[in-house]
C-alpha cells in the first residue's frame, strides 16, 4: 500500500535496524521502545490487522511465532511479550499488521 509506513520499511524504501527478513515476513527494532528490547514482527504482504486474519493468511501467523522463538532465542531472552495491537482505540497507529516483542524488564500486568 502506497501510504503504509510499515510497507514502505519492507521494501526497503525507509531503513529499519533489521534483525531479521525473509521472503513473508520482516522483524526490526521498533523506534520508540517501551522495553529496552523492543522489536516488530511485520508482515511483507499488506494486512490492516488482526482483525483480517482469514484461512488463507493464517499460515503467516504461525511462521511469525517461529520467527518470535528463532529470534527470542538467538538473543537469549529467556522472558518475553508478544503483542499485537487491533483498532486504534486498542493501541494501533501503524494499520499494517505487526507483532511487538518486548524483553529486558520487568512487564508487569497487562493493561
Ligand atoms: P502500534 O501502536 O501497535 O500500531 O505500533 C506501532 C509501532 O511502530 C510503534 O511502537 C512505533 C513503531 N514505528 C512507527 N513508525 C516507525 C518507523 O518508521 N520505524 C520503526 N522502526 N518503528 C516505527
Amino acid at each position: 500500500m502506497s501510504d503504509c509506513i510499515f510497507c514502505k520499511i519492507a521494501a526497503g524504501d525507509i531503513p529499519s535496524n533489521k534483525l531479521y527478513e525473509d521472503d513473508r515476513v520482516l522483524a526490526f527494532y521498533d523506534i520508540e521502545p517501551k522495553a529496552p528490547v523492543h522489536f516488530l514482527v511485520i508482515t511483507k504482504e499488506h494486512i490492516k490487522g488482526a482483525c483480517e486474519i482469514t484461512g488463507e493468511n493464517s499460515a503467516l501467523i504461525a511462521h511469525i511465532f517461529e520467527v518470535i522463538a528463532k529470534l527470542t532465542a538467538e538473543l537469549k531472552l529467556d522472558a518475553f511479550r508478544v503483542i499485537t495491537n487491533c483498532g486504534a482505540q486498542a493501541g494501533q497507529s501503524v494499520f499494517h499488521l505487526h507483532f511487538h516483542v518486548l524483553s529486558g524488564r520487568i512487564l508487569g500486568e497487562m493493561g
